[in-house]
């Protein structure tokens, strides 16, 4: 019988599953290569953690690593409903929360390495966390789409640990009852962008889209829907969606160092942002709180036909 140790958080909204034990052992190289040995010979691990029938489309899991460098506090892979992420800020987020409700971290800063970077985490009195991200930068500006309706939207492509298209002219409604149309519309939109060619740096995939609205001024800056690979969408503002929507406004200089930038989610959770110059790019902080809500050990039994999870 395998025995998976979890505990669950939300971020504002978005849930995070922590696997503190029980997947394979990935050596001790850096996070990049732990999450490509993971990802090719140990996948099931994270169908059967994240997926049905022991959890839900929407998660995103972190799993917990033992950091190469001695006086970091730990080391993390995400991934989610079909695959793995280089960096997750509400996950981290999540991740210090859980580590806090161990009793594993103490109030301070706190260095965390991801396969995409180190990042730093701080861990305030009041349960906030801050996330100083990995260097994000705007790659392209005025990126026009045609989607297959004949509409024409335009948009940056911008990494911010993952790499994203955000977007302002697309005509929809960015509010919580309008979250399958826009599910819809975003995968059309990420759809139409990827078969028109458009890649990241190194030919990379773009697959997080992000929708804006207008500045909601009792609640934010600005109120956003990101699609995120798998077709589910952040119920949070997404941590680093946010650090890349804070290097399209730098480069475009609506946004000074140390400036507050609040982001809304589809659902009205905030995170705070903002950011310091880095060299061709900025450094992005972003800061919100998550909630412990569940501890469990994950079972899979030896004789459950399902216990990996369902046919795909
Ligand atoms: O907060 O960076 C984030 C994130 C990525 C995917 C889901 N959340």
């Amino acid at each position: 019988m395998n025995r998976i140790h979890v505990i669950d958080s939300h971020t504002g909204g978005e849930p995070t599953r922590v696997v503190l034990d029980g997947f394979p052992d990935l050596g001790t190289g850096p996070m990049d290569e732990r999450l490509a040995l993971l990802r090719d010979t140990h996948d099931r691990y994270r169908r059967a953690t994240l997926l049905e029938p022991r959890g839900s489309e929407v998660l995103v899991g972190a799993l917990l690593c033992a950091p190469q460098h001695p006086a970091h506090a730990a080391g993390v892979i995400f991934f989610n409903n079909t695959g793995y992420l280089g960096m997750c800020g509400h996950g981290t987020i999540g991740l210090v929360a859980t580590l806090a409700h161990l009793g594993r971290l103490q109030p301070g800063k706190h260095v965390i390495e991801t396969p995409v970077g180190d990042v730093t985490a701080t861990l305030h009195d009041d349960g906030r966390v801050s996330v100083r991200n990995v260097a994000a930068y705007r790659l392209a500006t005025d990126v026009a789409v045609t989607l297959p309706t004949g509409q024409v939207v335009t948009g940056d492509i911008a990494w911010g640990g993952n790499w994203f298209f955000l977007c302002a002219d697309h005509g929809q409604d960015i509010a919580p009852g309008n979250v399958h149309a826009l599910t819809e519309y975003a995968a059309m939109v990420g759809d139409a962008l990827r078969a028109q060619g458009w890649r990241g740096a190194g030919g990379a995939v773009i697959d997080h889209i992000e929708l804006f609205a207008d500045a909601d001024p009792a609640l934010a800056d600005s109120r956003s829907f990101v699609l995120c690979p798998g077709r589910q969408y952040d119920r949070s503002p997404c941590g680093t969606g946010t650090s890349a929507k804070l290097a399209c406004l730098a480069a475009a200089g609506q946004l000074q160092p140390g400036q507050v930038w609040r982001q809304a989610s589809v659902i009205g959770s905030v995170f705070e942002g903002w950011y310091e110059l880095g060299s061709n790019a900025i450094v992005p902080t972003i800061r919100g709180q998550a909630f412990i809500s569940a501890e469990a050990v994950l079972l899979i039994r030896p004789d459950d036909p399902f216990g990996w999870g369902l046919p795909s």
